[in-house]
C-alpha cells in the first residue's frame, strides 16, 4: 500500500528525534510568547523556554487538563489573533461548557496533511470515493476526513450521519470504495444493507476508516463480516487536531501510528502523573509540535493506551498506539470494582447468539450498586426460540441457559456479578448521529 508521505513517514527514529526535538523548542516558545496561561504555568513550575533543549526536558513542563481548557472558555487559549483563526470546532464534553479548538490556515493544511496519511494507511488512495458518515459541524469528525480526503485527492461524499436509508442507497449509486462513520454506526448501516436485501460484498466497499468512539476486536470482526471490507481504527481528539492523530495500517493491523512529527505521545501513569516505560499502560499525554492556533503542552487525553516501538511491518517508523480500552474517566467502579465497558463487549461479542448491540445500565438498590446488562441476541437465535409474538419469552430454557452462560462470563471476566436481560433483536434504539451511548448511569438520579 502506499505511504502518503514516504520521507516522513519512513524517516529513521534518529532523525525524527531530531526534528521533534528543534520542533518542541519553537512550540513552547511559540505557546509561552503567545498565551498568558502558559506563560503563568511555566513560571509556577520554575521553567524557562530556554530550559527546554530538547525531548529528554519534556517532564520538566507542567500538565495542561481539561479543565484548563474550560476555564479558558471560549478563545483564553489560542495563540494567534483571532482573526487569523479560520476555523473553530468544539468538542461536546459531557459536564457543560464546551471545549473551543481554533486553527490557522497553517493548521488546517497539517490536518488534512495528516488526515490524508491516515485515509492512506486505511487502504483509500487518491481517485477513491469516499463515503463520509461522520458528523459534520462543531465535531471534528466531518469536516476533518473532508479535508483530509480533499488533500489526497479523494472524491469525497461529505454525508454527515442519520438517514441511514439513503446513506445505504448512495453507498451502492456511488460506488464507495472508503466508508468512514463510527462503528456503531457501520453496523447500523450494515443492518440497513440486510433490510434492503443488498449484499454489501457485491459493492466496491473495500475499505473502512472507524473511529471516535471505543470498539473491541470482536466488534472489528463482525463489522468486516457484514459490510465485505477492512475495518481500521482512527484516533483524535479535538483539543489535539481531530480525527488523523493516528490510525492503524492494513499490514498490520497493530497499533495506531501516530503522526507524531505533529504530535508528541507520552504515556504517564493517571494517578501520579510519572512517565511510564514503553510498552506500560496509561494515559496518553501528546504536545503539539507545529499548532499555530491552539498550542497544547503536555495535554492529558484520559486515553488509556500504551505505546509500541517495535518496528512495523509497513514500514512505517513512527510509534503506534495500543487501541484504547476506554478512557480513565469511563471505568466504571460498580460496587468497588473497577469495570471498562470494552469488557463486557468482548464477552457479549465472542457469543455467536448476541447482536453486537447492547446497553450497560447501572442503578442503585439501597446502599448497593446493581450492574445490568441488557444485549440483543441474533434474530437466529429468536427464531428459534419461537416465541409467538415476535419477541423473548424470559422463561424460554434456551433464553434462561443463554442468560445464565453470560452471567457466569461476566462474573469470571469482571469478578462481579451482573443481571442480564435479553432482548428481541432491534430493540435498542440505533444512534445515527454522535457517538454510540452504551452506559447508562442512573446512580446520581437514584
Ligand atoms: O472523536 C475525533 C474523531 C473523529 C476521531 C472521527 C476519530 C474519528 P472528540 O469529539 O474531541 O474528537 O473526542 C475525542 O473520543 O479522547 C477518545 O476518548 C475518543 N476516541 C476518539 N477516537 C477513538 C478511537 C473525536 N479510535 C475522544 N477509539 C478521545 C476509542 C476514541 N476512543
Amino acid at each position: 500500500m502506499a505511504i502518503w508521505n514516504r520521507a516522513i513517514e519512513t524517516l529513521p527514529r534518529d532523525r525524527l528525534r531530531a526534528l521533534q526535538g528543534e520542533r518542541l523548542r519553537a512550540a513552547i516558545a511559540h505557546a509561552h510568547e503567545r498565551v498568558p496561561f502558559y506563560r503563568r504555568r511555566l513560571a509556577a513550575a520554575g521553567v524557562a523556554p530556554g530550559d527546554i533543549r530538547g525531548l529528554d526536558d519534556l517532564g520538566r513542563l507542567p500538565f495542561t487538563t481539561k479543565a484548563d481548557l474550560r476555564d479558558h472558555y471560549p478563545f483564553g487559549l489560542f495563540a494567534v489573533p483571532r482573526a487569523e483563526v479560520v476555523r473553530i470546532h468544539a468538542s461536546s464534553g459531557t459536564r457543560g461548557k464546551l471545549t473551543v479548538v481554533g486553527y490557522t490556515t497553517g493548521d488546517l493544511a497539517v490536518w488534512g496533511e495528516v488526515v490524508a496519511r491516515a485515509i492512506s494507511l486505511a487502504g483509500g488512495g487518491p481517485g477513491d470515493i469516499i463515503h463520509n458518515a461522520y458528523g459534520y459541524g462543531l465535531f471534528t469528525g466531518g469536516l476533518g476526513l473532508q479535508l483530509g480526503a480533499e488533500a489526497l485527492g479523494a472524491t469525497v461524499v461529505p454525508m454527515s450521519g442519520g438517514n441511514t436509508p439513503r446513506q445505504a442507497m448512495l453507498i451502492r449509486d456511488f460506488g464507495a470504495r472508503v466508508l468512514c462513520c463510527t462503528p456503531s454506526y457501520a453496523l447500523t448501516i450494515a443492518e440497513e444493507f440486510e433490510r434492503q436485501g443488498i449484499d454489501p460484498r457485491d459493492l466496491p466497499l473495500a475499505y473502512g476508516i472507524f473511529g471516535a468512539e471505543p470498539w473491541s476486536d470482536a466488534l472489528r470482526a463482525e463489522i468486516e463480516r457484514r459490510l465485505g471490507l477492512v475495518a481500521t481504527d482512527i484516533y483524535g481528539l479535538s483539543e489535539v487536531i481531530g480525527p488523523g492523530v493516528a490510525n492503524e495500517c492494513i499490514e498490520a493491523k497493530d497499533g495506531l501510528h501516530i503522526a507524531e512529527d505533529h504530535f508528541y505521545p507520552e504515556v504517564v501513569d493517571p494517578d501520579t502523573g510519572a512517565p511510564l516505560p514503553p510498552g506500560a499502560w496509561g494515559e496518553l499525554v501528546f504536545t503539539s509540535l507545529t499548532k499555530e492556533a491552539f498550542p497544547n503542552i503536555r495535554y492529558r487525553t484520559g486515553d488509556i493506551t500504551t505505546l509500541l516501538e517495535e518496528p512495523c511491518a509497513c514500514g512505517r517508523t513512527s510509534r503506534r498506539m495500543a487501541r484504547l480500552r476506554g478512557r480513565h474517566d469511563d471505568m466504571l467502579i460498580v460496587r468497588g470494582v473497577n469495570v471498562y465497558p470494552s469488557e463486557v463487549e468482548a464477552v457479549l461479542l465472542a457469543l455467536e447468539e448476541i447482536a453486537p448491540f447492547y446497553q450497560i445500565v447501572l442503578a442503585r438498590d439501597g446502599a448497593l450498586d446493581t450492574l445490568e446488562v441488557q444485549a440483543e441476541v441474533t434474530e437466529e437465535f429468536r427464531a428459534a426460540c419461537r416465541a409467538a409474538d415476535g419477541g423473548l419469552d424470559p422463561d424460554e430454557p434456551r433464553v434462561r441457559a443463554l442468560r445464565a452462560r453470560i452471567g457466569d462470563q461476566l462474573r469470571s471476566r469482571l469478578g462481579l456479578g451482573a443481571t442480564v436481560t435479553l432482548l428481541a433483536p432491534n430493540t435498542l434504539t440505533r444512534i445515527e448521529v454522535g457517538k454510540a451511548v452504551r452506559v447508562v448511569d442512573k446512580r446520581s438520579s437514584v
